[in-house]
Order: structure tokens, then sequence, then C-alpha cells
């Protein structure tokens, strides 16, 4: 069957090749000691506000990298920080070594306990909201949709992204994962950058 929306000019080799489906994987691991045969050329941060370091994925990260070197860096580029939904860029400075160019963190949202400001009105405030109707969901789709767009620019091949805000931000699992396939799906549809997307999962529950 055809692909609905195939990707322009391509020939039905590059078509099968394309497949957005088959450009995606999971991989369960550190995202900073990721095989060097996968070709990781990018790899994505769950960061804060701050982007001045903290734990989980994003203190591996920051000791991978070099700490003080990319907290320094991060604080020069970007003063002000990062608002929740919107990604920066780094070199992967430490991480060079293993082939990874580029960091893009990314400032996933915290979920919301038992508060009415955080969903549409009239919608429940818990995981048994349809999806898109709490505001932590468009949040964490605008994670995707930027680290999706700065991929295309800065010329990424293979992107690995870890579980954004599904740590210490306790977003749910299952809620997540469709967020992060759903946009995943979309962008790869219709672009050709990133060629292979990794979502690197620390454990099974993942
Ligand atoms: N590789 C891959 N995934 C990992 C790794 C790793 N080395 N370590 C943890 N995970 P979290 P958040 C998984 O808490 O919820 C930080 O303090 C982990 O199992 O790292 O977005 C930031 O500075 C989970 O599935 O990030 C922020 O303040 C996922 O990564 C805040 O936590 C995300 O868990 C962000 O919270």
């Amino acid at each position: 069957m055809d692909h609905p929306l195939p990707i322009s000019g391509q020939t039905p080799a590059d078509h099968a090749l394309n497949d957005p489906i088959a450009r995606i994987a999971v991989h369960v691991g550190d995202i900073t000691a990721l095989p060097e045969t996968f070709g990781v050329d990018a790899i994505a941060n769950a960061a804060n506000e701050s982007l001045a370091g903290g734990g989980g994925v994003d203190r591996a990260i920051h000791d991978a990298a070099g700490r003080d070197e990319l907290i320094a860096y991060n604080r020069e580029q970007y003063p002000a920080g990062c608002p929740t939904g919107l990604v920066k860029h780094s070199p992967a400075l430490g991480l060079e070594a293993q082939g990874i160019k580029h960091i893009l963190h990314a400032v996933g949202p915290v979920w919301p306990e038992d508060d009415a400001q955080y969903a549409m009105p009239g919608a429940p405030i818990d995981d048994t909201a349809k999806l898109g109707y709490t505001y932590a969901d468009t949040l964490l789709a605008s994670c995707y949709t930027q680290l999706f767009n700065l991929a295309v620019k800065y010329d990424i091949q293979h992107l690995a992204i870890p579980a954004i805000s599904t740590g210490v931000y306790r977003f749910p699992k299952p809620r997540a994962a469709r967020i992060a396939f759903g946009h995943a799906h979309g962008h790869l549809l219709r672009n050709d950058l990133p060629q292979r997307i990794t979502f690197v999962c620390f454990n099974e529950e993942d």
C-alpha cells in the first residue's frame, strides 16, 4: 500500500527505507553508554528549567559530558535557562569521544497533582483525562516537536531520547510513551532527519 504522505522525490526503495516505524527503535540501557555501532550522533536530556544539572538522566549526562564545562556552556548561552516545553542545544563535550556531537536539553513538565488549572475545564485532573486534555500533555508534546525540529536544524542523523518527565517529574509512563511515539511517527512521515530515533529506556518498565 502506498504511504499516505511520502517524502517528496523518493523512489520505492527510498520509501521502504524511510518507513517511519522502521526508523524508530527502543533500547534498554544507559543513554550515556550506548553501543558505538548504533551511530548515535545526538542525545536528548531530561533537564530542568535552570539547565544547571540535576538528578536522574540529567546527572548521568552531565557526568559523562563534563559537569563543570556543560554547566558553564549552558549558563553562558542560556542565562535565563529554558522554559518548560522548550529545548536548548549544546555540544556534547566529553561525550564526543563516543561519536555524539549534540545534546538537546528538553525541559519536560511536572505531572500535576490535583490542580485544576492544569487540565481543560471539565476534564479529570489525573491520568484518566483523555490524551491532550491536560496542559502537561501539551508541554511534553512541545518538547518532542522541538527535539525533532532541532534534529533537522543540526543535521542530526540518529537521535537517542530518554523517557522525558517520567522519573522525578512523575508523568505517567504509558501516557508519555503515546505522546513520544505519536510525535516521532508524525515527524518521520514528513522529514528525512533524523534518519533514526532510538527511545532509550533505563529499565524494562520504562
Ligand atoms: N539513561 C537513560 N535513562 C535514564 C538514565 C540514564 N542514564 N537515568 C535515568 N533514566 P528523570 P524527569 C530515566 O527523573 O522525570 C532531574 O533532576 C529514568 O528511569 O531523569 O524528566 C532534572 O534535572 C526515567 O525513566 O527526569 C530535572 O530536575 C527518565 O530517565 C528532573 O530530574 C526520566 O527521569 C527531570 O525529571
